[in-house]
């Protein structure tokens, strides 16, 4: 293995992520839900992957409005995923085994049962009453603001106790923080340097880019607010007048106490926007992760219902090749292609049928792991897991689904279309119970699991594809030694070759070592690529998904990836 020697060099740009649903991943108790203990019975698994870091999705106190993105108390652990105590023997686990815990930071919003906002509805004149957003009654009815989760879109809240409004970006449980209140960003603060204390080693931020927001209603109307930041919603959430000062703060305070990554959901940013955030000189983030690959392929003017052409691998390239010219001088970028917010990335991005299930979810690994952007790799892609495809809405258990659902049924709108819609696009695709072994509800929980287990598990589980050396498990494996055993794969230039290849993406990674060549298939034909714009003449094959790959260097299988050094 190369020493690596790059000047730029940081453990977190080396790293390889594994993120866990802790809802879905093991349940210990039998109550159906995933839990702590569940993750630290299986920490010998994680480690088996060759991961360095685990992300995993809120564990703190909360009513589950938005499974744990509603928190109430962000100094404890949610009752139904154990204890603190249980917390720090997980935490122990990962540390003996050499992996990092990287928690999720919720600081747009608070959970409207925490004590801080019972406090604030409370009374107008309470202390905590300015920790949020309120539009007093007297002002007449609040100026036009969007929730991306509310039934009616509507921000706003009424609160009848002290006649007022409160804002939430998204459900009504969730009232937005005022990070103006320096209060505000002091507790914060505190609570962040409390888990840093306990050993964590980084934070990925929620809808950080949200936190600073345009306060200036209603003297700014809806269409200057998208005017002045970038045309149309999201974007105006995101990105507001205070959002780098609370940054550069935020790390001055905390952050750059601590060697810890920290990673910014960059939702409603811009390529252009990013590298403000993660600029090594400007002292905010370390890495972003953007939105516009997961953004195609839906129709235009109907959320979250996609394209039944599929997407546009020319689109596909076009995005991921900008966001690697976006970090490629300042900053650095993450990389993900499935999360709990996403389905699952072979029935989305690959191909789920019997034929290239396998097939294409090694190639997306394949992708995912030969990007110089830092990898976030989610729980069950290892072992190809695919959309659940629910077909009633009361199977769905998630707030997004449910809300869009009654927003269209108000309509009088197309439900069928809806449901049909949500196979490929809902989040709960993405959420299902980790499919162990082929017993009772995949080996996940001996109780009722709180969201139906996906039936394909008899076939698709870790056991069965443990004894299997072409098994997708073997092969993400095989992929995680590989980048870690090329450097030039971290920190290398990036070249897209045949740009105008609508069926495969092909690029070069290059240092002052190598030069690799990655070529995928993205679809179910035999398709060609041009290469003439490099010199193969040397090339030599290192890696395929295809054991016995065809001698010819142009033509690709259906979904084939494989690299080569040239
Ligand atoms: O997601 C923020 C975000 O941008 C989502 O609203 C996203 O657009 C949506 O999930 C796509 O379906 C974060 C969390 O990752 C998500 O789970 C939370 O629900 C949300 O913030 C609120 O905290
Ligand atoms: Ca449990």
């Amino acid at each position: 293995m190369h020493k690596n020697d790059h000047p730029e060099a940081r453990w977190w740009k080396e790293a390889v992520i594994y993120q866990i649903y802790p809802r879905s991943f093991n349940d210990s108790n039998g109550d159906g839900i995933g839990d702590l203990n569940g993750i630290t019975e299986k920490l010998d698994y994680i480690q088996s992957l060759g991961i360095d870091v685990v992300w995993i999705n809120p564990v703190y106190s909360s009513p589950n409005d938005d499974n744990g993105y509603d928190i109430s108390d962000y100094r404890n652990i949610m009752a139904e995923f154990g204890s603190m105590e249980d917390f720090d023997t997980m935490l122990r686990g990962m540390h003996e085994r050499g992996i990092k815990l990287v928690m999720d930071l919720v600081v747009n919003h608070s959970s409207d049962e925490h004590k801080w906002f019972r406090e604030a509805r409370s009374s107008r004149e309470n202390p905590y009453r300015d920790y949020y957003h309120w539009w007093p009654a007297e002002k007449g009815t609040p100026p036009e603001r969007f929730s991306y989760f509310d039934e009616d879109n509507d921000a706003w809240q009424y609160d009848a106790q002290t006649d007022a409004w409160y804002l939430h970006y998204f459900t009504k449980k969730q009232p937005d923080l005022k990070w103006e209140n320096p209060q505000v960003r002091r507790e914060i603060y505190d609570m962040m340097h409390y888990w840093f204390k306990k050993g964590i080693d980084g934070f990925r931020m929620d809808v950080i880019t949200h936190i600073s927001k345009d306060t200036s209603y209603p003297e700014i109307s809806e269409e200057e607010l998208e005017e002045k930041y970038h045309g149309d919603w999201p974007f105006y959430y995101a990105h507001g007048p205070r959002i780098h000062e609370f940054m550069r703060e935020m790390n001055r305070e905390v952050l750059s106490k601590y060697d810890v990554m920290s990673l910014g959901e960059g939702s409603g940013t811009t390529s252009e926007d990013a590298p403000l955030y993660t600029d090594p000189q400007r002292k905010e983030l370390n890495m972003f992760y953007h939105f516009d690959g997961m953004n195609i392929g839906y129709l235009p003017e109907k959320y979250k219902t996609v394209n039944p052409d599929g997407f546009d691998l020319l689109e596909f390239k076009q995005i991921y090749t900008k966001w690697d010219k976006a970090f490629n001088t300042k900053g650095w970028g993450t990389i993900y292609l499935g999360n709990h917010d996403q389905p699952r990335m072979v029935t989305r991005w690959g191909n789920d049928s019997p034929e290239f299930r396998t097939l294409s979810s090694k190639m997306l690994t394949t992708f995912l792991m030969t990007m110089r952007a830092t990898p976030c790799y989610y729980y069950g892609d290892e072992i190809g897991m695919c959309n659940i495809k629910f077909n009633a809405i009361d199977d769905y258990r998630d707030v997004e689904t449910r809300n869009m659902y009654s927003q269209i049924k108000k309509k009088n709108g197309d439900l069928e279309e809806f449901i049909e819609s949500q196979k490929i696009s809902a989040r709960d695709n993405g959420r299902t119970p980790f499919q162990w072994d082929d017993n009772n509800n995949a080996g996940f929980t001996t109780g009722t699991p709180w969201i139906r287990v996906n039936p394909d598990y008899t076939s698709f589980n870790a056991a069965a594809q443990e004894n299997d050396p072409d098994s997708c498990l073997h092969y993400f494996r095989a992929m995680v030694k590989f980048r870690k055993a090329h450097p030039v794969l971290v920190y290398g230039d990036y070249q897209l070759i045949d740009e105008k290849n609508p069926n495969v993406y092909a690029y070069t990674r290059t240092d002052h070592r190598e030069s690799l060549l990655i070529l995928l298939n993205f679809s179910d034909r035999n398709s060609t690529v041009d290469l003439s714009e490099i010199d193969t003449r040397n090339v030599s094959l290192l890696l395929s998904n295809f054991p016995g790959k065809a001698k010819n260097l142009q033509s690709l299988k259906p979904y084939e990836a494989a690299v080569y050094c040239i």
